[in-house]
């Protein structure tokens, strides 16, 4: 058996789905015509199984986590394709961050689900005459099921706080900290009594599947534009990590470790097997630290970043010190190499990736009166970016104004930068953010 799941729409494939179910629901099973036929099709998920390129079963996931409609033609049941379709839907409803799932299982096959983790709900019942049961199945997502697994009374915790995607909530003596699971994306880093470090904005939008504007977005297999028709900044910041595990670090800090495993979707992007992580450290500092594995056969090269927004008082007000009399690319002059003469000022569009550099750079914030230390490991290159009045504009995510209270720096891998990571070796970057004492 060449078995292959497509997951398709039905704009696409009306025609081959239709004719599974009428062979199978309406034809074999007896189904009435106006029940197999309700109107949500348009706007499900559907699944096709194809043995030899011939469709011989299909599935459908509605928005609401609904599993229906899943069907496999007589010659080719016990074979392993309703397992592949089920699969293959669990696997999407993952990635559409589904939290809940539910169908109603002709009884008969009640065993089949029962051995994915769906449990019965409530009594048997009568649908076109044939007896079913309602099942039900929390996804790994569920915060219910991230409390009951990772969370560390009085000190993290998982909400529901933005359109359906997790959020982790973390408290320390000295500092508190927020980051959506998606993308594993710290969105707030306050130290005890100090003004949040991180900014996010005011226009931001929370969905499922888009990155947040702001905090620490996680740029990952590349940096900057991708290929053709490939998201910039790769693929992992918006879409669900695992998360590993929580637990307590040192000088009371509290750490949670995300990952995230190649699939075939991310093989479609870019065709290598990794385990990718992000280890975020919560106290006094906050440490993120992003560890590459690859786990394939054949190296492969990355540019990466840590593509931190920083909260500042006034963008005119303040300067980055550590990154004098080194070279940087230009964005903004078509990648022009220059020199950083002094300190970094702004009064304009500012992109610049600082080659050569693994020195720590200070955020001189003279609004505040305060100096941010972003220290890193694993990085030779460091980004300045801040979009100013025009580019600003462009970001339906940033409000008016807001240029005027951000700024990234950014510890990252990228500009001329790439790194090698040989089949079964590691790579780890990780940047170090802190308050210098006494401001
Ligand atoms: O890091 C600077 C940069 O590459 C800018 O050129 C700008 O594109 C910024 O990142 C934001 O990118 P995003 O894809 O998050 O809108």
């Amino acid at each position: 058996m060449s078995l292959q799941i497509e997951m398709v729409s039905w704009a696409q494939q009306s025609a081959t789905l239709a004719s599974l179910r009428r062979a199978v629901f309406i034809e074999e099973q007896g189904v009435p015509e106006a029940l197999e036929w309700d109107g949500l099709d348009a706007a499900a998920t559907h699944f096709i199984a194809l043995e030899d390129g011939n469709a011989i079963g299909c599935a459908r996931l509605l928005a609401d986590g609904h599993i229906g409609r899943m069907a496999v033609l007589p010659a080719w049941r016990g074979k392993g394709a309703g397992r592949a379709l089920l699969n293959a839907v669990l696997h999407a409803a993952r990635q559409q961050y589904l939290s809940w799932l539910y169908l109603n299982a002709q009884t008969h096959a009640a065993g089949f689900y029962a051995r994915f983790g769906f449990q019965p709900v409530g009594a048997e019942f009568p649908d076109a005459d044939i007896p079913h049961l309602r099942m039900e199945l929390v996804m790994e997502y569920h915060i219910d099921t991230l409390n009951q697994q990772f969370a560390i009374a009085g000190q993290l915790k998982f909400v529901d706080a933005e359109a359906g995607v997790p959020v982790v909530e973390i408290t320390t003596p000295h500092a508190t900290a927020r980051i959506a699971v998606q993308g594993a994306q710290v969105l707030e880093w306050q130290p005890s009594g100090q003004q949040p470090v991180l900014w996010v904005s005011r226009a931001a939008v929370y969905q499922l599947g888009k990155g947040v504007r702001g905090g620490v977005p996680v740029c990952w297999p590349w940096f900057g534009a991708g290929e053709a028709g490939k998201p910039a900044h790769g693929f992992v910041r918006t879409r669900m990590w695992e998360v590993r595990e929580t637990g307590r670090g040192m000088a009371d800090s509290v750490f949670i470790r995300f990952g995230m495993k190649d699939d075939e979707s991310t093989r479609a992007l870019w065709d290598y097997a990794f385990d990718l992580e992000l280890i975020v450290t919560v106290g006094a500092a906050l440490k993120m630290e992003l560890v590459t594995r690859n786990t394939g056969i054949a190296a492969f090269e990355i540019s990466e970043g840590l593509h931190t927004y920083f909260r500042v008082g006034n963008i005119r007000q303040t300067r980055v010190l550590g990154l004098e009399n080194t070279e940087y690319l230009d964005k903004v002059l078509d990648f022009v190499r220059d020199t950083q003469i002094g300190a970094v000022g702004f009064s304009g569009e500012t992109d610049r990736v600082y080659v050569n550099t693994t020195t720590d750079c200070v955020i001189d914030d003279t609004e505040l009166h305060r100096k941010i230390r972003v220290a890193k490991s694993g990085s030779t290159s460091t980004v300045v970016w801040n979009p100013w009045t025009e580019k600003e504009k462009g970001f339906a995510d940033m409000a008016a104004g807001e240029y005027q209270e951000m700024l990234c720096v950014e510890t990252v891998n990228a500009g001329d930068v790439r790194v090698t990571v040989a089949a079964g070796a590691a790579h780890s970057l990780a940047a170090f953010v802190s308050l210098e004492p006494g401001v």
